[in-house]
């Protein structure tokens, strides 16, 4: 994918906020610190478009980017870091949902797990919610790095028991080496391209 342009458009909290375009959008969720923020700056090239940090709780609000003047990717405020301040947890739930549903033009959902840890309830209970919403997601294991190749692989294995579900649904990731970025993009293509299709467009392709 051709980055010609990657700007951050705004902080939202409710739908009021939400910017009104026709847009397609993908998300990007899962827990605090699990690398959200990187796989998105990696994706584009960026090294600080979106904020990361050591700290989980950095993203706090739901930070909208423009790509291409075609696109906008969402960056959501992860869950279930015991540390987040209490007030900042019980607000994530409703603002996470509400935007998940209200969004008609959410065309994926990038579901982020760290390739070290099996998933917690919090996953679970994400995975089943979008299932249930019928919200088209996929699944990305971030921070490969860490890990060797048999270890990721055993991994991959646990988390997708977990999950019941084929473990080649799980692509591999890491900000730190690039590992895995086309084949991220490939998928994101393919829902946006979906989309225009889908909407009878013609001219200019997302992808090139
Ligand atoms: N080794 C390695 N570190 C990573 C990778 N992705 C993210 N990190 C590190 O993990 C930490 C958290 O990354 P973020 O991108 O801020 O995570 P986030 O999911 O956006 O976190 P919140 O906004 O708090 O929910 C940072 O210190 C990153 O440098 C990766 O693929 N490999
Ligand atoms: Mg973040």
């Amino acid at each position: 994918m051709k980055i010609r342009s990657a700007e951050f458009i705004k902080s939202a909290r409710c739908p009021e906020d939400f910017p009104r375009s026709e847009f397609p959008e993908v998300a990007f969720v899962g827990r605090s610190n699990v690398g959200k923020s990187s796989l998105i700056n990696t994706l584009l090239n960026r090294r600080r478009l979106a904020q990361t940090s050591n700290t989980p709780g950095r993203t706090r609000l739901i930070n909208y980017f423009e790509i291409n003047n075609l696109f906008y990717f969402v960056d959501l405020p992860g869950y279930g870091y015991a540390r987040v301040p209490l007030a900042i947890k019980k607000e994530w739930g409703p603002m996470i949902e509400r935007y998940l549903k209200i969004r008609e033009n959410l065309v994926l959902v990038l579901m982020i797990l760290d390739a070290r840890r099996i998933p917690s309830k919090g996953d679970e209970m994400l995975k089943q919610w979008l299932e249930c919403n019928s919200i088209p997601f996929r699944y990305v294991m971030t921070k490969a790095d860490k890990l060797s190749s048999n270890e990721f692989l055993q991994q991959r294995r646990r988390i997708s028991d977990a999950f019941n579900v084929l473990q080649e649904d799980f692509m591999p990731f890491s900000a730190l080496t690039g590992r895995g970025k086309e084949n991220v993009w490939k998928v994101i293509g393919a829902a946006l391209e979906g989309f225009r299709n889908s909407k009878g467009y013609a001219g200019e392709a997302v992808i090139d």
